[in-house]
């Protein structure tokens, strides 16, 4: 496989202007005839036209209506190159493409009883021959011809233009997009689909149809998706000043989709999982995700497609900011803080143990083998992080000049970070070039605080310094440019009056530090102030300062920033499993500190913080975050510690948990607002506890809320709590009630699975079962995440000691790898931080890691993950 580099960069001899694409669907094949109104890049010298092009039988290939022969062109594995002596061209094909048996899922492929596509990053070159990259952007008219009675909705990208009858039961659609777009953002669908229309006016006054096309079982699942995307609208009118272009905007759901979803121009193509949503079905959360997904689609026609990505390396550009806007989306329809914990949790738990392994890279990578495995939470949440700190940096007002200034400037175009971070600069005057090292630089900087009080001069001093580790490919790193948000809080939690000569903006309360020491005097201090520091978590760095458990229990009580009161909890439970971890291992009687457990009944029972908040705060960290916390990983004390310190909360505070659990109950019909999501998470903790403390009591009710609920948060969190219990009868039951009832559902199927796979006590053996089972198939990647990807977060099975769980994935890997490398692919990151394990499961997970990279036609995907896992 090959090394594409960011350094080798240059633009293509040739642009196309247009493209005429038909695509005639057959029984057993699909004849995609393409003509290309081609025009010569004054640019470069070359006049080399690359086309690329995989899994196509060419029937005939023309330059100016002139056949070409094999002689005319050379051909390597993913594309043609011919020499093209006319400036202005016309290049035409006519392929033959067989997507019934497209089971990647890229390009154009089979869906359940539908057709459709996905063509980022590079699936356009399996539908047609075409220069497949970002920066050649083209207007599309595509012409769909199928039978009328198993396909009657065609659909592609921009206006319908042209419809009617043909011979032999077939019909066809013209679709044109008037808007000149890179080839990702092709889209296409065939299909027997029911729909669901509205409206939504523009600001400017413009009416635009929305139309949301699924298979016809899930017609009533369409309302939420629907209300989301017009919150979506206006909320990027009214917070960007981005209005709608197009007449129509179009989803369509898809059961078989690698991806969450893809923001094609004016058909955005959805995992149905992350569209298709009723309360019977769908838990808060899956609510949550829906409309920020939704809005996350919605907003890349601006952040994405309007304005595109010059090549793959500049990939944050458009999902680092579109995360950003869909993250301030959602704080803005819901609850600020809670958001940010929940984001930080995520980046905590995903993107920090990337950075911190053999996967870790730049926001903005130099190079790649296969740019599908560079979806990552680096250059996702990590980049949305980076935006975040420049919105910090420079303030709404500029920021939003700055983003104006980008849209306006590079409309219509394919640009860089660097393009982004100028209008920034432009607008703000301020320089950001030592800030862009977040693009650059990959790993998670260390910040170390310590702090020196003079009573005598009233000075109190923080020392900052920061570190990043080595990551691979990058040894050495040069100081970051970080946010660190703050205050001082005096002996009775209240924020002091901030004096210092540091760069310090009181507006925001934001101290930015440059250099690898920073030293900070506060002065006017008449006390030994506590800081609380990196408020709103600031800047996506660890930082450490030496607090006392008793310092952490008071911000945790008393801090004015809300983030921080949970990140101090948080730490106290880190700290405490840690350390009694580590006894353990030690073979010393490990204790859950008191600190802690004083601090559990303080949250449980402060009724002026929110339930979501409370949920957040009682919430332990995960083993992700756990196992990214320490230098050596031994499975058995973490899971030993973690278990205990939930055991004390569990068994200590029954009471209060079974009250909690009662008094939380729900009254009439259930609603998706923050405050009811936020009483139900609530509940199902409140409830996950008392089952926990072993309460028989706890069982009945689980029982009885799991039989009534009317919808499947309560539902859910009934199950999932009797599931973490010990009544395997009970179990069962509910399992196979489950199943009985709601199997023709494929969300609730998909539930099913993963929360089976997640349960604790599940083996190999188990998950072998599951697979067997009529509701898994293995060509479907939603089934494969709920079964795998549960099974591998479910470290006490999967991490079993003889290793079972490790062949198991493997075995999976090596299977999918034929199938669907892009999904093989991604299960490699499971092993990633073998290294960090004790020896004996290090030696396991590299022999593993080494099976798998004997497998027989290793695809890129797979190759280049494994690869990069093992080094
Ligand atoms: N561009 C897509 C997204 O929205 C990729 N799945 O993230
Ligand atoms: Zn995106």
């Amino acid at each position: 496989p090959k090394t594409i580099y960011l350094k080798d960069y240059q633009e293509p001899a040739f642009w196309v202007e247009h493209i005429d694409l038909t695509v005639r669907i057959f029984e057993t094949h699909t004849d995609v005839e393409s003509h290309l109104t081609l025009k010569k890049n004054p640019n470069i010298a070359s006049r080399d036209l690359v086309l690329n092009g995989v899994d196509q039988d060419i029937i005939e290939l023309a330059l100016d209506g002139q056949p070409l022969t094999q002689s005319d062109y050379r051909r390597d594995e993913e594309s043609l190159t011919l020499t093209c002596d006319r400036d202005d061209a016309r290049f035409s094909s006519l392929t033959r493409i067989r997507p019934q048996d497209n089971t990647s899922l890229e390009g154009l492929y089979q869906s359940g009883s539908m057709y459709c596509t996905q063509c980022e990053a590079e699936g356009f070159r399996k539908i047609t021959f075409y220069p497949d990259r970002p920066d050649v952007m083209a207007t599309f008219t595509t012409r769909i011809e199928a039978d009328q009675t198993r396909f009657p909705v065609l659909l592609a990208n921009g206006n319908p233009v042209d419809s009617g009858e043909l011979d032999e039961g077939r019909h066809f659609a013209t679709w044109n997009d008037p808007f000149p777009k890179p080839s990702y953002l092709f889209a296409m669908v065939a299909g027997n689909l029911s729909r669901k229309d509205d409206t939504f006016t523009t600001r400017s006054g413009r009416e635009v149809a929305l139309r949301i096309f699924v298979e016809p079982q899930n017609a009533h699942k369409v309302d939420f998706a629907l209300e989301s995307l017009k919150k979506a609208m206006r909320w990027d009118e009214d917070t960007y000043g981005r209005e709608y272009d197009l007449d129509l905007f179009m989803i369509v759901a898809s059961d078989y989709f690698n991806m969450g979803a893809m923001e094609n121009k004016g058909l955005n193509i959805f995992n149905s999982a992350a569209v298709l949503a009723t309360p019977d079905t769908s838990n808060d959360l899956r609510f949550e995700r829906i409309e920020a997904i939704v809005a996350h689609e919605y907003f890349h026609n601006w952040s994405g497609n309007r304005v595109t990505c010059r090549d793959w390396f500049q990939l944050s550009l458009k999902e680092g900011f579109t995360v950003f806007r869909d993250s301030e989306f959602t704080a803005d329809m819901h609850d600020r803080a809670v958001k940010r914990i929940h984001d930080v949790v995520d980046l905590r738990a995903a993107q920090f143990p990337e950075d911190n392994g053999p996967m870790a890279h730049p926001v903005r990578p130099d190079s790649y083998i296969e740019i599908n495995n560079f979806y990552t939470a680096t250059v996702y949440e990590k980049g949305a992080e980076v935006v975040r700190m420049i919105h910090t940096l420079v303030g709404p007002e500029l920021f939003r000049k700055g983003s104006d200034l980008y849209f306006e400037r590079f409309d219509g175009q394919a640009v860089t970070t660097d393009d982004f971070v100028a209008c920034m600069e432009e607008v703000s005057g301020r320089d950001l070039t030592q800030f862009k090292r977040w693009y650059t630089q990959a790993g998670t900087p260390r910040v170390t605080v310590t702090d020196h009080f003079d009573s005598d001069t009233g000075e109190y001093r923080l020392t900052f310094r920061q570190s990043c580790p080595p990551t691979p490919g990058q040894r050495e790193k040069d100081s970051f440019v970080i946010p660190i948000k703050m205050g001082l809080l005096d002996a009775d939690g209240n924020d002091l009056p901030i004096r210092t000569d540091a760069d310090y903006n009181p507006d925001t309360q934001v101290l930015t530090l440059t250099d690898t020491e920073t030293r900070v005097v506060f002065s006017g201090v008449n006390e030994k102030p506590i800081p609380s520091l990196l408020r709103d978590f600031s800047a996506p760095v660890r930082l450490q300062f030496d607090y006392s458990d008793e310092q952490l229990a008071f911000l945790a009580k008393n801090d004015a920033n809300g983030f921080n009161r949970w990140d101090a909890v948080q730490q106290l439970y880190l700290r405490a499993i840690l350390g009694m971890s580590e006894d353990e291992r030690m073979g010393k009687n490990a204790q859950v500190p008191s600190a802690l457990l004083d601090t559990v009944a303080s949250i449980a029972g402060d009724t002026e913080l929110t339930p979501a908040i409370r949920t957040a705060m009682l919430s332990l960290p995960g083993y992700a975050i756990l196992k990214d916390a320490v230098d050596e990983i031994y499975m058995e004390n973490l899971v030993a510690a973690r278990k205990a310190v939930i055991n004390a909360i569990a068994t200590r505070y029954r009471d209060i948990w079974r009250s909690l659990t009662e008094g939380l109950a729900g009254r009439g019909d259930y609603e998706f607002t923050a405050a009811e999501a936020g009483r139900r998470s609530l509940q199902g903790l409140a409830l996950w506890y008392w089952l926990k403390s072993g309460d028989q009591a706890a069982f009945d009710f689980a029982a009885d809320l799991y039989h009534h609920a009317g919808n499947q948060t309560d539902r859910g969190n009934a199950l999932r709590a009797v599931l973490a219990g010990e009544d395997h009868a009970l179990q069962d039951e509910l399992l196979e009630h489950f199943y009985e009832r709601w199997q023709d559902d494929t969300q609730m199927v998909e539930q099913w699975l993963s929360m089976q796979s997640s349960a604790p006590n599940i083996g190999a053996a188990d998950i072998e079962n599951l697979m067997e089972h009529q509701a898994f198939d293995i060509k479907n990647p939603n089934k494969v995440r709920s079964v795998i990807a549960g099974f591998a977060m479910n470290v006490e099975s999967f991490h079993d000691e003889t290793g079972q769980g490790y062949e198991l994935v493997a075995d999976m890997i090596g299977r999918l790898n034929g199938i669907n490398p892009q999904i093989a692919a991604r299960l490699v990151t499971i092993f990633s931080d073998w290294k960090r394990f004790e020896p004996k499961r290090r030696a396991m997970m590299e022999s593993t890691l080494k099976t798998i990279l004997a497998t027989p036609n290793l695809s890129p995907d797979v190759f280049e993950m494994t690869e990069r896992a093992l080094k």
